[in-house]
């Protein structure tokens, strides 16, 4: 039993948790134009041209790669922007999001 003096932290094991974080990757394709990767990292993923363009050549030539890392509401909604930017603009860009 705590006695009055004896501190919460000696009663209670508090947890400390890491916030869990998770990539937004991009797929490469043989059909999306560059230009229109470059477009979603400046535009969904707020990069400047070259960072952008590091990673459309990065997707390019590894088949995936990494546009953000984000708590997972932020990353999901990313990933679905993605998507439907793409597939209003008729390309099979694919994104998925894995942990970090
Ligand atoms: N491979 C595409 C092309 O040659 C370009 C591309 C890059 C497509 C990255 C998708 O996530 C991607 N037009």
């Amino acid at each position: 039993m705590a006695s009055p003096t004896e501190k919460l932290q000696d009663r209670v094991q508090i947890k400390k948790q890491e916030p869990r974080l998770f990539k937004v990757i991009l797929l490469n394709d043989d059909y999306t134009t560059m230009e229109f990767v470059l477009e979603v990292l400046e535009g969904i993923f707020d990069l400047s041209p070259a960072e952008a363009y590091r990673i459309m050549m990065h997707v390019h030539t590894n088949g995936r790669g990494v546009a953000g890392i984000y708590p997972w509401e932020v990353a999901e909604t990313r990933m679905e922007a993605v998507i439907s930017m793409a597939r209003k603009a008729g390309h099979p860009l694919q994104a998925v999001t894995e942990e970090a």
